[in-house]
């Protein structure tokens, strides 16, 4: 390891640094402008001779040292960059600057710029930030401390960001017992991944009837606002004490406190800035939560995510438990699925792009987990695992993403036969056997491949012309 060899341009920043605080290993220099005194700033030995080649050969440098050069003069940093490069050709330089920009810097094969005081500014503004946050904590707390029974709002049929979030507030509120700040949804938990993340974390959500509301002394709204709950909300929900959400913020009710943040890919986000800003250690259950929470509402990272998304992620990740992850989003498929997987392996074949699996009776959650791998087959594009679900047949599709839009592709396909939807690149569809065997007579397994088969090469086909 080789030395810091610090070059200051100047009593200003060299005072600076010495405030700042020096590293063990930096030398620390100066010259002084020819304005000032020569009073020698802390620390600091003034560079004999000023910037020259004699000045930086004295200082010994090794190949294995690094220089930073503080200054915002142009003319001031160049002459230090060209004498500093006969001594040491392709030294690494570090310049620190506040007001010189690229074009002010000379050519040097390893030359890199940064701020110094706007670094420190930087840091000031994120403290700002979580500050803000920390407000909103003490707020959130404030209004809701003697309230026996807080009631947590989430969406019917709740999704991960927001259950995480739900998770997440009891931890902010200092609720840790469900029965004083239970998570309550008007629709019940449905996919079967939101059940594994309920049942990984011990998470519990009560559906309740609206008329239940009443019996809570407090109520948040979280990842929803009242808009959510149809033409006729029920008055209850257009009066609450906090909305924490990031979907755009709508009007028409009333709530105490109001933290909508429509820029945000999650909720999950603002939930986690909370946790920071009031120094509550998340572990690892809630981390993984939240860190699901953020994964699936931005489709991991890729829509609608912003900065301050991957700021909480990076951070969660550091928390979270991979395993627990894991856990979550792929489900332990029962022995029977599997072996329903085996029979239809047997079978599969890749023609035209498309790998069409046909499961037969199986549990919901094994045939998204089946089109999940279907798809890693080679020459696949596509993937669609089909399986019989009491008396629907339901089936999953994935892409690679550059093909057509998954969603559309499947709402070609139940067009007047079931329902059906999605995104890019996954979408579900549905249906019923009855529907089905109307128009193909039978519902065996045969029949099914080579019915959706061609449904599917069609609908990807008018989709493509
Ligand atoms: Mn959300």
């Amino acid at each position: 390891m080789g030395r810091r060899i610090i070059v200051c341009d100047g009593a200003d920043k060299a005072r600076l640094w010495a405030q700042i605080g020096a590293a063990a290993d930096e030398e620390l220099t100066w010259v002084p402008r020819e304005d000032e005194s020569r009073a020698r700033p802390p620390g600091f030995r003034a560079l004999q001779g000023g910037l020259s080649e004699e000045a930086f050969q004295k200082l010994g440098p090794k190949p294995s040292d690094d220089f930073a050069l503080a200054s915002d003069d142009g003319p001031w940093v160049r002459a230090a960059v060209r004498e500093l490069s006969k001594v040491v050709p392709d030294g690494p330089i570090l310049v620190l600057t506040d007001a010189l920009e690229p074009d002010d810097l000379p050519d040097h094969a390893c030359l890199r710029k940064a701020g110094l005081k706007t670094l420190i500014r930087d840091d000031i503004d994120d403290e700002f930030d979580h500050l803000a946050n920390l407000l909103r904590v003490v707020q959130i707390r404030e209004l809701l401390e003697s309230r026996e029974k807080v009631g947590i709002l989430l969406q019917p049929d709740p999704d991960p960001d927001g259950i995480a979030c739900g998770y997440a507030l009891r931890s902010v509120l200092g609720r840790r017992k469900r029965t004083t700040a239970p998570l309550i949804s008007f629709g019940e938990v449905q996919r079967p991944e939101n059940r594994a993340l309920c049942q990984a974390l011990g998470i519990e959500v009560r559906v309740i009837k609206p008329s239940e509301l009443d019996e809570m002394d407090g109520l948040v709204l979280v990842d929803v606002q009242p808009n959510v709950f149809g033409e006729n909300p029920p008055p209850r929900v257009l009066s609450v004490d906090a909305v924490i959400d990031h979907h755009p913020e709508r009007s028409g009710y009333d709530a105490v406190i109001r933290d909508v943040r429509p820029n945000y890919g999650a909720t999950s986000t603002i939930l986690t800035e909370y946790l920071r800003a009031a120094n509550i250690d998340p572990g690892p259950r809630l981390a993984t939560a939240l860190i699901y929470g953020i994964k699936s509402d931005t489709q991991y990272l890729g829509r609608e995510t912003s900065r301050k998304d991957m700021m909480s992620f990076a951070y969660l990740h550091a928390h979270h438990s991979p395993a627990l992850l894991r856990r979550i989003e792929r489900p332990a498929l029962p022995m029977d699925g599997l072996r329903a997987l085996g029979r239809a392996l047997a079978k599969a074949e890749v023609r035209d792009g498309i790998n069409l699996l046909v499961l037969g009776r199986v549990r919901e959650d094994v045939i998204p987990q089946v089109a999940d791998m279907a798809l890693q087959a080679e020459d696949a594009e596509w993937a669609v695992a089909v399986g019989q679900v009491g008396g629907d047949l339901v089936f999953s599709v994935r892409n690679v993403g550059y093909v057509r839009a998954a969603g559309d592709v499947v709402r070609a396909v139940v067009e007047g036969l079931g329902v059906g939807g999605g995104h890019r690149s996954m979408a579900k569809g549905i249906i019923p056997l009855r529907a089905f065997r109307e128009v193909y007579g039978r519902a065996d397994r045969d029949q099914v491949r080579s019915a959706l088969f061609d449904a599917f090469t069609r609908a990807i086909r008018r989709e493509e012309s």
